[in-house]
């Protein structure tokens, strides 16, 4: 007790000599981050974008640097209480608020490849519709893998923490990402090239692209703002979020296509609304006065079309999931324990459960099971799996799970859905469900000790790739299973490989795989 005393106290005196780490911060990191605090060629550094960095990581990367990136260790300039003090500053918010308007928007687009400059066709010798987009977390990089083979195709820099899954045009030539900071990237699988990029606000939680490939949107937390674009990533709109009478701004949680309603729908964080943009030419005029008197781009004058149709809730939903006729939305209630089922034509509630914890309803899947369709979905809270029949709206099973988990994932031609639990001292097991009979059927243990995460198959749904997350330096890998004989066929060392994506499993939104 004496000596935690005695180290809090030299801490405390260490820091009581460290420079004032606003000076330290203009001096040594404004030129790459931005004065402001919003980056530069480094990503932004505000309290938003540092969530999921915990301090001890920030200041080991202020000490030694990013490998494979620009960011430079300061251990020879700065003394340890200095790097300390720093760290913590940024986690404070920046005064004034930082602001990010429209105009901002459109000055940050780059546009590295005109559209139409490269070559129609794959410039590879792969199925270009078996590739595998891998975001590797640790040296923010993406790497594209022959899903036959499974080699690199390349490997790129991508933009700092990619958040969500990545979403394909529907022929799988192109491929978005967002990145926790705003950035909105566009990417050529045919080419292997980056061909536009865009900040579209501070802090961004995920992307959707429309399935006409025409459209993306992007869903924001700072500023609350939903940014519609085209395909080039020419932003068309920005829709402020906000309650009717405009007078309580939301964040977004989530955005997904809803392909065969030709729309968007988002689920907001601090208003309880659902909203759903249509981005269908013939879209009905919206008739009930639920429609926000947005400013509409002259192309674009329809009405109801890229507007907003608001769907009142009783509570917000944290995220949500499509029943397959994408009639009826389901959701996690925020405050946990029960889900609500929207009819998205109706625009009510028209089924609530209980659930067990925090369902991370997002990275559901479905499956046929004895006549009907039942969505499965981890739980972020709970050590559960929960099971629900999406003709009845009941919870029909409780899988017990190895502990709380991010993601569940399965493919058509295999009989087990895989789930993680890294967020429990199971974090290196994956628990197979057969999904015939709703119950546990084996686990894998890919790398004892280390994190097992997320699972893609490959488009036959053979091989199952599984994410060792760890540093590359520390095992971080792709552990590629035979999905029958559950053998490992290959090991790909990867750094801190966080989601797999299969372009055919995305494109033909295999039942296996969330949105
Ligand atoms: Fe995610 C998808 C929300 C933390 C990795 N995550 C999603 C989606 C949502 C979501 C709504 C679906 C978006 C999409 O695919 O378009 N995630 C949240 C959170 O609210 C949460 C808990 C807290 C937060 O800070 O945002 C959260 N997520 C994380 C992580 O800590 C993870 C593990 C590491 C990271 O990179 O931040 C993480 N989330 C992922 C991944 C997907 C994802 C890899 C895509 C899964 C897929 O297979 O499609």
């Amino acid at each position: 007790m004496r000596r935690l005393l005695a180290a809090a106290l030299l801490s405390a005196a260490a820091l009581a000599q460290a420079a004032d780490p606003a000076a330290l911060f203009q001096q040594h990191c404004a030129s790459c981050h931005g004065a402001d605090r919003l980056g530069i060629m480094g990503p932004a550094l505000l309290p938003e974008s540092l969530e999921r960095l915990k301090k001890p990581e920030a200041i080991k990367t202020i000490r030694d640097g990013r490998a494979a990136t620009q960011m430079q260790g300061f251990a020879d300039r700065l003394a340890p209480a200095d790097i300390e003090a720093l760290a913590g500053w940024l986690y404070t918010p920046v005064e004034p608020a930082p602001h990010w308007t429209e105009a901002d928007t459109a000055a940050s687009r780059v546009v590295h490849f005109a559209p139409g400059s490269l070559p129609d066709t794959p410039q590879f010798k792969a199925d270009p519709l078996n590739l595998f987009v891998v975001v590797e977390a640790g040296n923010s990089t993406v790497s594209i893998l022959d899903g036959d083979r499974f080699e690199r195709l390349d490997r790129f820099p991508s933009k700092f923490a990619l958040h969500g899954g990545p979403k394909f045009t529907p022929d799988g030539r192109y491929v978005f990402f967002a990145s926790r900071d705003g950035w909105v990237s566009k990417y050529d699988l045919y080419n292997l090239k980056t061909v536009a990029e865009i900040r579209v606000g501070l802090n961004t939680r995920n992307v959707a692209v429309s399935a006409d490939g025409h459209f993306v949107a992007a869903a924001n937390t700072l500023p609350r703002t939903i940014v519609l674009m085209d395909a080039d990533l020419k932003p068309i709109k920005t829709i402020a979020v906000a309650n009717l009478k405009g007078d309580q701004p939301s964040r977004v949680a989530a955005i997904y296509d809803a392909g065969p309603r030709k729309s968007f729908v988002a689920a907001l964080r601090d208003i309880p609304e659902l909203w759903e943009i249509s981005y269908d030419p013939k879209a009905e005029p919206i008739h009930d006065g639920y429609v926000h008197d947005f400013k509409m781009g002259e192309a674009i004058a329809k009405p109801g079309y890229l507007n907003v149709r608001r769907v009142p809730l009783e509570e917000s939903m944290e995220d949500f999931f499509f029943d397959p006729p994408y009639r009826n939305a389901i959701g996690a209630a925020r405050s946990g324990g029960r889900a609500q089922v929207v009819n998205l034509d109706a625009r009510i509630k028209v089924a609530e459960l209980p659930v067990a914890g925090m369902p991370h309803v997002g990275s559901g899947i479905t499956w046929a099971y004895e006549g009907t369709t039942v969505l499965a979905t981890p739980n972020l809270r709970e050590s559960v799996i929960s099971v629900i029949d999406l003709k009845s709206w009941r919870e029909i099973a409780q899988i017990p799970a190895l502990g709380p988990g991010f993601f569940l994932r399965s493919h058509s031609s295999t009989p087990y859905a895989w789930a993680d639990a890294m967020m429990s001292p199971k974090k290196d097991t994956m628990l197979l469900i057969d999904k015939a009979t709703l119950k546990p059927a084996g686990t894998i243990t890919p790398a004892p000790g280390k994190t097992a995460a997320h699972v893609e198959f490959d488009r036959s749904g053979r091989h199952a790739v599984v994410s060792i997350w760890e540093r590359e330096t520390d095992g971080g890998a792709l552990v590629i299973i035979d999905a029958k004989t559950l053998k490992e066929v290959k090991r790909l060392p990867a750094d801190k490989p966080v989601g797999k994506y299969n372009v055919w499993n995305k494109t033909q939104k295999d039942e296996g795989t969330s949105h």
